[in-house]
């Protein structure tokens, strides 16, 4: 291409980074390895990502290798004889991620500075690969708050151990303040599938509310369980009541994250959690059969939206 034609290349690519609140520097990046996922900027990655429209997020890589399967399956797609879903990032050893058609599988790890880091690079992925419309989904695990356990939480929107709707992280020693909803008309959709499918195809009881996003597990979110804990059983049981008072339905470790950078971005995203435990009866989070299954339960859900849509188009 002529100099003047990769000029307003760069210009227009500049401006739709600038819509994206996106960093307008990618625009002049003529390298970019995305690191902990293992994939590069290049005409090859475009083809290859080009027609992305969903991506699932949740912590552990085995059971997104195991929600890669089930989609595969709900969705119809087929893959070549012989051929296996591969871990795409495997280089990497960070996450594991699966392409299944139009939808990836992804593990997060745990923690907002695990999904922050995959959020990064797979907004920089959908960026260079030119993919339009994407949802993001994160289906997880929480601690629920006087939910029975089994329940899906669907997050109306983050908040942080102070009840404020706001992802807050240090940049240049200032706080850099962004908000948490999630994408109200894909909280309804998802809603709506779970009333018509309430006890049926393994959906249980879905459910709205907020969610609360700590930094730890144990004291972070009031456990009496941890390594450390210098307040009283009944300071913490205060704590769970200001929670419910406060709309909160669940507790969960990336919510804050996922929502502040998603809609930083103006892309629609969604959390999707099932409560293994209710906080208000206990910390202890036991692995047992039916946790396996109330794990399963989220998967279900967001496979019928993604089919749905699908079948829309
Ligand atoms: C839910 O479960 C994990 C902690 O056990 C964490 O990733 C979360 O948000
Ligand atoms: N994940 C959490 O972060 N908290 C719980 O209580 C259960 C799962």
């Amino acid at each position: 291409p002529s100099v003047v034609e990769s000029d307003t290349e760069i210009e227009k690519d500049f401006e739709r980074l600038r819509i994206m609140n996106l960093n307008c520097h990618l625009a002049v990046l003529e390298n970019d390895y995305l690191y902990h996922i293992a994939l590069e900027k290049s005409e090859r990655l475009k083809k290859a990502f080009s027609d992305v429209k969903y991506i699932c997020m949740g912590g552990s890589p085995k059971r997104m290798y195991q929600f890669a399967h089930y989609i595969k399956e709900v969705i119809g797609l087929q893959l070549p004889i012989g051929v296996a879903l591969q871990n795409i990032s495997e280089e990497s050893d960070r996450y594991a991620m699966y392409k299944i058609g139009p939808v990836i599988s992804v593990n997060h790890g745990i923690g907002c500075p695990s999904i922050s880091i995959l959020l990064n690079e797979l907004i920089k992925l959908i960026h260079y690969a030119g993919c339009k419309d994407v949802t993001f989904f994160r289906i997880g695990t929480c601690g629920g708050v006087g939910v029975e356990p089994g329940t899906i939480i669907v997050t109306s929107e983050a908040v942080d151990g102070m009840f404020r709707p706001e992802y807050r992280q240090i940049v240049l020693g200032k706080e850099q303040v962004r908000k948490t909803k999630c994408d109200e008309d894909l909280v309804n959709d998802i809603l709506e599938i779970g009333k018509v499918h309430e006890d049926k195809d393994g959906i249980k009881k879905v459910i709205s509310g907020k969610t609360l996003c700590a930094n730890d597990f144990y004291e972070g979110q009031g456990r009496l369980d941890g390594a450390f804990c210098e307040y009283t059983s009944s300071e913490k049981m205060d704590f769970l009541q200001k929670c419910k008072e406060n709309g909160v339905k669940n507790i969960e470790m990336e919510s804050l994250c996922f929502t502040g950078l998603l809609n930083h971005a103006k892309i629609r995203g969604v959390v999707i959690c099932v409560a293994l435990v209710d906080r208000l009866n206990g910390d202890q989070v036991v692995s047992h059969d039916l946790n396996i299954e109330f794990q399963e339960r989220p998967f279900k859900l967001v496979a019928k939206y993604i089919k749905k849509q699908l079948e829309k188009n």
